[in-house]
């Protein structure tokens, strides 16, 4: 049987409420690469390819709770006054960016709770990247209920995959369902309570605490749902592994860059702690990784951890800034390399959701991440 097309979900919202003009690029001035246009972009290759993709704007409310069980409510206060205030103090229109972090070294000797906004866009901002404008409390809050609202229909697909599993009559184990969140800003760079990197909600961490919250959501054994995340942005989610860094459920599993932003976090000896031990996964690879290099490393994570570890569903962190010419990354990955990432996740056997994270080659992102998504239906192009 063929494999039904991916069920993508999307907002306008996704491009309209958060667009600064610029960042901070190596100390320069430099267009903002988290742009609009990289949405529309992935939306048009979708839209050309019908047969394989059914986009709905059909979002639901959730609320505020999903999103409070993953962060800090004085850090969410923060994200959704901290525009209003930068402004009335006289900060540039731009957008609230930190002057002064509390770097380590002086944080430990300091005792002092900011109140000043300057100060606590510090405390709450750990690069300057992630530029809070007018409405971006709302686009992030969008981008988690486009997130949210996936994650629910991939509760009801992955129920209709396993009755038509045992009944022998559905889909075989080789065209598990696959979901795609087509949102920014992206997530999973956003800590309990503090954002960076383009990053201020962490949808993927979000859809996931909820998935493991629902009451009537279980295991043969009683337990809850059992979620892998396989987060394949060319940047470590530092966000999604101090989330979950001691816990046992998720499994967080990363295929990053070694020696490139976020530059603190990612070695392999992050292994979680408390019950969380073992259950955080860092596959750090060099700059210049190829397509060969870069998929043998996926299906070795793929076997060595994700498989093991007997999930119900993966999430996918889907960044495509691993390609060649992206602007901002070093990997050497070719548009060749993509239908075989997805086509390695999809032999996972597992529902999944996959969530857009980064990528900024925006020329190339519509048949990038559509390779993935291709070869997750079991094509070898896009
Ligand atoms: N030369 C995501 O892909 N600037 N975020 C890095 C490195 C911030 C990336 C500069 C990059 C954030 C979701
Ligand atoms: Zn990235």
């Amino acid at each position: 049987m063929a494999p039904s097309p991916i069920k993508v979900f999307t907002s306008a919202l996704c491009t309209t409420m958060h667009t600064p003009a610029y960042e901070f690029l190596s100390g320069a001035e430099t267009q903002y690469y988290e742009s609009p246009a990289r949405l529309e972009a992935i939306l048009h290759y979708l839209e050309s390819n019908p047969s394989s993709f059914e986009i709905t704007e059909h979002v639901e409310d959730f609320g505020y709770a999903p999103i409070q069980r993953v962060h800090r409510q004085d850090f969410l206060d923060y994200l959704e006054t901290a525009y209003k205030e930068w402004i009335l103090e006289g900060g540039h229109p731009n957008g609230v960016l930190p002057a002064t972090i509390p770097h380590y070294k002086v944080a430990r000797l300091g005792r002092q709770t900011p109140v000043n906004t300057l100060a606590k866009a510090g405390e709450y901002c750990f690069d300057l990247s992630a530029v809070i404008t007018k409405d971006t409390f709302k686009a992030a809050w969008n981008a988690a209920q486009v997130t949210l609202t996936a994650t629910k229909e991939l509760v009801r697909v992955a129920a209709e995959y396993e009755q038509g599993l045992v009944e022998g009559t559905g889909a075989a184990r080789s065209n598990p369902p696959g979901l795609y969140a087509l949102v920014r800003p992206p997530g999973h760079h956003a800590q309990s309570d503090v954002c960076g990197g383009y990053c201020f909600m962490n949808n993927v961490a979000i859809a996931t605490q909820w998935l493991i919250d629902q009451p009537e959501l279980k295991r043969k054994d009683g337990g809850p749902k059992k979620i892998a995340i396989l987060d394949i942005d060319f940047h470590h989610g530092n966000g999604t592994q101090e989330i979950f860094y001691t816990t046992s459920n998720p499994l967080y599993t990363s295929l990053h860059t070694r020696d490139d932003y976020p530059y603190f976090t990612g070695a392999e000896v992050e292994i979680g702690e408390g019950q969380g031990v073992g259950f955080n996964i860092n596959i750090p690879l060099p700059q210049s990784t190829t397509d060969d290099e870069y998929v043998a490393a996926l299906e070795k994570l793929i076997q060595e951890h994700v498989v093991p570890y007997d999930a119900d569903y993966i999430m996918v962190s889907l960044g495509v800034d691993t390609y060649k010419d992206d602007p901002i990354a070093g990997f050497l990955v070719t548009s060749d390399a993509y239908p075989r990432i997805g086509n390695a996740i999809r032999k996972i056997g597992l529902p999944t959701l996959f969530v857009q994270e980064g990528g900024y080659c925006v020329e190339k992102l519509g048949v990038n991440v559509g390779g993935i998504l291709q070869g997750y239906l079991g094509k070898t192009t896009a």
